[in-house]
């Protein structure tokens, strides 16, 4: 008997899958993969239920035969391991990003006489409402709080980007490449408090209050459903700290990082060039145990951020640090350089690592820019934040066209560098 294959990475059976299953039906076995969760994150489909959950529903679908984890979002280990007569999917991905998976099952199926079959997608009212559903929930707190600690366990390094608006909260959200084959995205987002203050035209030294870092928060979560590190700057006076950690938690931020500085904070790629005053181990560690206590779910993450580097206090300052805050309750270290070269950071993780394998190690690599994601990895880094690419790169080109409208005095020299008017007005969805 022929075999037919469809792969399947949804938390709700629609009308759309059962067509598919019956289509497969038509031709043989029906064998459903359901792409593991390690594979889903990667593909902009973060699960809402358990890959158990998920085997578990597929399984109760009449009419299939056999369910088998894929864990390759390209297909190779089902394909080469069933090589099935049959491989189906919805026509949604002959193009877009997704058109690189189709060109590759289609090789791969070629190559001992399978047909790949795209069934036209079904695209009805009713599976848009439940495709909306799906990812409505995902931006509920509860689940996108979460979010950030199911990504360390399930993916080599997080990949996080600044996001200062509900538009550049979009651009982090929405954003996949196709490159090599494979599908890429961000993981997560960063609320920058010198991006967040940037964007306000203010200075980054605490001034803007935390309602008002709270109301870019909001603008952010109304409109995506990815996990948020935000930047709590010092975490201000620890009585005051324990409040922000439960407002965080309730607003479904998965992690704040504080720094290790007190008095007036300036940002820290100033270095040594202003007057910035390190907190002791025994104040920082206190503020860190006092939001620790007050936080109410086991979601949330505190992660101490050690400006010893930055302030030139050494090594050994930076890594008795770190011990002693994640002893203090710290669930993550977050390294701070401002080197161009990243030998000090990669000098820390290794060092670091060699005492403690587990807590989560952040970089935020603005200056040694020349580390890949690969690299810091092997370093075991788990989290990197690209903290103000998307500021810095709006920056200079608003300024552009607004000069050189000065210069014209008429749009048209700049239109040729403008999204179209038609793509910026279809670039908020819709509900
Ligand atoms: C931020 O993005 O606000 C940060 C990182 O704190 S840095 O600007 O590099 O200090
Ligand atoms: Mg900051």
């Amino acid at each position: 008997m022929k075999t037919a294959y469809t792969c399947f990475c949804t938390d709700v059976i629609h009308e759309g899958h059962l067509n598919i299953i019956n289509e497969a039906k038509k031709r043989g076995r029906v064998i459903i993969g359901c792409l593991s969760d390690a594979a889903s994150i990667r593909y902009n489909k973060f699960p809402t239920i358990s890959q158990e959950e998920r085997l578990k529903l597929y399984r109760s679908i009449e009419g299939v035969d056999e369910v088998v984890i894929q864990n390759d979002m390209l297909y190779d280990d089902v394909i080469k391991l069933i090589k099935p007569d049959y491989v189906l999917h919805g026509d949604n991905w002959v193009d877009g990003p997704e058109k690189a998976i189709h060109d590759h099952v289609e090789n791969l199926v070629k190559e001992y006489g399978g047909e790949l079959v795209d069934i036209p997608y079904t695209y009805n009212e009713k599976v848009k409402k439940i495709d909306m559903q799906l990812r409505e929930k995902l931006a509920m707190p509860e689940y996108r709080r979460k979010r950030l600690r199911q990504l360390l366990s399930l993916t080599p390094i997080v990949k996080a980007m600044e996001a200062h608006s509900g538009l550049t909260g979009l651009i982090v959200e929405k954003t996949v490449v196709e490159h090599d084959g494979r599908l890429d995205q961000f993981d997560a987002m960063w609320i920058s408090s010198l991006c967040d203050s940037t964007a306000k035209g203010k200075p980054d030294i605490e001034l803007v209050d935390m309602t008002s870092r709270f109301r870019t928060i909001d603008d952010i979560t109304e409109v995506t459903t990815k996990p948020i590190i935000f930047d709590g700057d010092t975490g201000g006076l620890t009585e005051h700290f324990v409040y922000t950690v439960r407002s965080l938690e309730k607003m479904g931020v998965s992690a704040v990082i504080i720094e290790d500085k007190k008095g007036l904070k300036k940002n820290s790629l100033f270095g040594t060039e202003v007057k910035q005053t390190q907190a002791t181990i025994e104040e920082m560690s206190a503020k860190i145990a006092a939001g620790k206590k007050a936080q109410l779910t086991d979601d949330f993450m505190i992660i101490a951020r050690i400006e010893s580097l930055i302030l030139e206090q050494g090594m050994e300052d930076a890594l008795a640090r770190a011990h002693a805050f994640v002893a203090a309750g710290a669930d993550g270290i977050m390294i701070h350089s401002r080197k161009k070269e990243p030998d000090e950071i990669l000098e820390f993780c290794d060092k670091f690592r060699a005492d403690n394998k587990e807590t989560p190690i952040v970089v935020v690599p603005s200056s040694f820019n020349v580390i890949t994601e690969e690299e810091l990895a092997a370093h075991g880094v788990n989290i990197v934040i690209y903290a103000n690419q998307l500021t810095r790169s709006a920056f200079p080109a608003m300024q552009k066209t607004a000069e050189d409208i000065l210069r014209y005095h008429r749009a048209k020299e700049v239109d040729d560098r403008l999204m179209k008017i038609k793509d910026i007005i279809t670039l908020i969805d819709e509900l």
